[in-house]
Formats: C-alpha cells, sequence, structure tokens
C-alpha cells in the first residue's frame, strides 16, 4: 500500500511528507513538482500569504540518481513566512506569549483545545491550516507522475464559485490552466471574480464547486466484492479529507433527479475499440470499479471560515462574548482545493492501481498492466 502522511504547521518552520511504499525505477524531476506546488497557489481570491510563500520542494530521502529505489520518499517545503514567526512557533521556549483564545466558528479551533487540554487556539490553527495541502501536493505530483507512466492523466476546474455556476465550457485545457479561475467559462468567470471582490469588500469569504477528471483508466481498478475495497468508496474518503470539502459526488451531480433510462452509460462494442459507451453519467465508475472512461469527481467547497469581518465568539479561558480571532485569509480558494483533489485522487489511483498489478517497480508493475490489457481487450465469447 502506498501510504501519504504530512507534518508541519503554517507558519512553523515548514512542511514534511513522506510517501511509503512506493515503486522503485520511477524518474523524478524536482521542476514538475515545483509546478505544480505553483498551481496550488495561484487562483484569483488567494490572499497575501501566497505572495509570501514560493513553495519549493526539496527531496531528502528515496530518490537516487534521479529515480525512486523502492525507499520512503521524504520531501520538505520551507515555510518562508517562519522568519516573521520564529519567536511564536519554535520549538524551544517562546520569547513572545501571545496566545489565541477566540476559536473561529467552523474551523477546528474551539474542539481541537477541549480534544488536547490546550489553552491556546494557535496549537490547533497551525496544523487545522489548509497550508498542509501544499505537502499533499508535492506528494501528488509524484503519484502523478507513477500513472502518467500508464497513460493516466489528472486534471480540474473550476464549476462553481458561490451561486455561479460554469453555462458553457468553451475554453480549452490550455487556456482553462491559464485562466484567473482555472474556469472553462469566460462570462461566468467575470461573474465569478466580481462576486469575489464583493465578499472580499465585505470582508467576507466564498465556497464553490471544483471537478477533478482522471482519463486513460483501463476497466476494473477497485472492486464491488467488499464495501471498502470500492474505488468509490475511496474516492470519497480522499477528496472529503481536504479542509472545506463538504461533499463529493462522482459523475452527474443532478444524477437523483434523472429517470434510470438517462442515468446510465449504454453499451457498444467494435473489433478496433473494444467495449464503449457513448455517455459517461456514471463518471467512470460501475459498481466500485472503473469502467475504463473518465474518472469525473465533483467536490463541493465550504466557504472558509477564517473572516476578515469576524463572527460571534467565546474566550476559552473566560467564556467572555468576544469576536473570533481575525487571522489573514484567502476569499476564496476553490481553484486551490482543485490541485489538492488531484493530487488526493491522484493517490488513490496509484493504490488501485498497485494494489491490480504489484508495487516494486515500475517496470514489473508495466508486464503485468500490458498482460492483463490483452486479456480485457478479448471479448468474453
Ligand atoms: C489559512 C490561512 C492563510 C492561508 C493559508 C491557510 O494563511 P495566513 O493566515 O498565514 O495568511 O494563506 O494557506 C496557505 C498558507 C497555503 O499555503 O495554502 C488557514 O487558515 O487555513
Amino acid at each position: 500500500m502506498i501510504r501519504m502522511i504530512s507534518a508541519g504547521e503554517s507558519h512553523g518552520k515548514g512542511l514534511s511528507v513522506i510517501i511509503d511504499g512506493f515503486p522503485a525505477g520511477l524518474t523524478i524531476d524536482v521542476d514538475v513538482i515545483n509546478a505544480e506546488l505553483k498551481r496550488r497557489q495561484l487562483g484569483y481570491g488567494r490572499g497575501k500569504r501566497m505572495q509570501i510563500e514560493t513553495d519549493e520542494v526539496e527531496i531528502l530521502s528515496g530518490v537516487r540518481n534521479g529515480k525512486t529505489i523502492g525507499s520512503p520518499i521524504s520531501l520538505w517545503i520551507k515555510n518562508r513566512d517562519y522568519a516573521n514567526w520564529q519567536s511564536r512557533m519554535n520549538a524551544g521556549k517562546l520569547d513572545v506569549d501571545d496566545p489565541v483564545t477566540a476559536p473561529r466558528p467552523g474551523h477546528a479551533d474551539l474542539v481541537g483545545v477541549q480534544k488536547f487540554a490546550l489553552d491556546d487556539v494557535r496549537n490547533v490553527l497551525e496544523r487545522a491550516s489548509a497550508r498542509e495541502t501544499a505537502a499533499r501536493v508535492a506528494a501528488g505530483t509524484i503519484l502523478k507522475l507513477f500513472l502518467k507512466e500508464f497513460g493516466i492523466q489528472l486534471s480540474s476546474q473550476t464549476i462553481a464559485i458561490g451561486n455561479i455556476e460554469v453555462a458553457e465550457k468553451s475554453r480549452s485545457a490550455e487556456d482553462i490552466e491559464n485562466s484567473p479561475l482555472r474556469c472553462a467559462d469566460p462570462e461566468q468567470e467575470k461573474a465569478m471574480m466580481k462576486l469575489i471582490d464583493a465578499a472580499a469588500e465585505k470582508g467576507d469569504t466564498l465556497g464553490g464547486v471544483s471537478e477533478i477528471r482522471a482519463s486513460g483508466l483501463c476497466p476494473g481498478l477497485g472492486t464491488y466484492t467488499q464495501w471498502d475495497t470500492r474505488l468509490d468508496t475511496k474516492i470519497a474518503a480522499a477528496t472529503m479529507s481536504i479542509p472545506s470539502v463538504k461533499g463529493v459526488t462522482i459523475g452527474d451531480r443532478n444524477i437523483s433527479q434523472k429517470p434510470g433510462s438517462a442515468a446510465q452509460d449504454e453499451i457498444f462494442y467494435n473489433a478496433e475499440d473494444g467495449f464503449t459507451r457513448s455517455s459517461n453519467h456514471a463518471g467512470g465508475i460501475e459498481g466500485g470499479m472503473t469502467n475504463g472512461n473518465d474518472v469525473v469527481v465533483n467536490i463541493e467547497i465550504k466557504p472558509l471560515p477564517s473572516l476578515r469581518s469576524p463572527l460571534k465568539s467565546a474566550d476559552i479561558r473566560t467564556g467572555a462574548a468576544v469576536d473570533a480571532q481575525k487571522e489573514r485569509a484567502d476569499v476564496c480558494v476553490v481553484p486551490a482545493a482543485g490541485v489538492v483533489a488531484e493530487a488526493m485522487l491522484a493517490l488513490t489511483l496509484a493504490n488501485a492501481l498497485t494494489d491490480k498489478f504489484g508495487s516494486d517497480t515500475v517496470e514489473d508493475i508495466q508486464t503485468n498492466y500490458k498482460q492483463y490489457m490483452k486479456r480485457i481487450c478479448k471479448t468474453s465469447s
């Protein structure tokens, strides 16, 4: 099993992440990881922090002479902002003692201090911060590079910001990538940006929806045989783990409103392409397995709970009515959440692939993969 585990606080020294159980023999290009880190930092509605951080990864272990060697891979991303927080965030005795005592509604703040018997909300918010998702994207890039060896590509795009939805997807993949909100509809994007400006003016935040897509998959990843081995179970868990994600759908978002006859993907066969479908309502998953179509996941992202115009709260030490802690914050992170979800989907798919085809070396996995593809290209008659 490929596992990913991270450590690090938002204003601490930096973030580290370990990928364990990763196959040997994959070429790793650090520039590709840094480009993905950059993608996560972009998007209209990001806050000032993104002007301080230019995330760059350092590979500490598990890669030698440009290739993975089967050992745990560890990565390090420095927090540039630590320079401004050293006196409050270092591991020794702190020079500055200014505890945060006003928990923000909707964040981990209050329950975190109750759970761990803490008297400073900063001990919670530093780790609960979405800064941690930079570590996931760095690790996720290595998983994406692995999937690419099998022709599997991942992408994401913004589908909605607040109550404004994409109406017409007219941009090319490249233009989506280069647009301010990574959105396929230039007209609706303008309206979305206006909405973000209005929220920023009021000290408020906005959520939205991002679509994540994986193409080039073979049929048969995951299995229907147990609840916890279904691929949709795993995709939902992995993407739901992203801070602020409150809902996950696979396939059509409005499928519950359709009659059964319009919600399935009819099956055809021709000698050249084998089995095909004329639609993809299922989002590439049937019975908890990939069916060979694009896997399409939509994530619903709630508006961020760090507000410049604070909500009502109660002091954790005295119970007195106070305004919630004001943290410098982003107004909208929907495009960034899409990049993070690509990383989480990549981890899930890389695990499904190695579960089926082995996990020691890229070459062995490829041999098993080719053999399987040869078999399923034949009809069962
Ligand atoms: C975050 C608040 C902001 C974000 C941060 C997540 O940080 P700060 O309070 O330091 O300005 O910018 O996100 C990142 C640093 C990042 O890399 O995504 C929060 O409250 O979760």
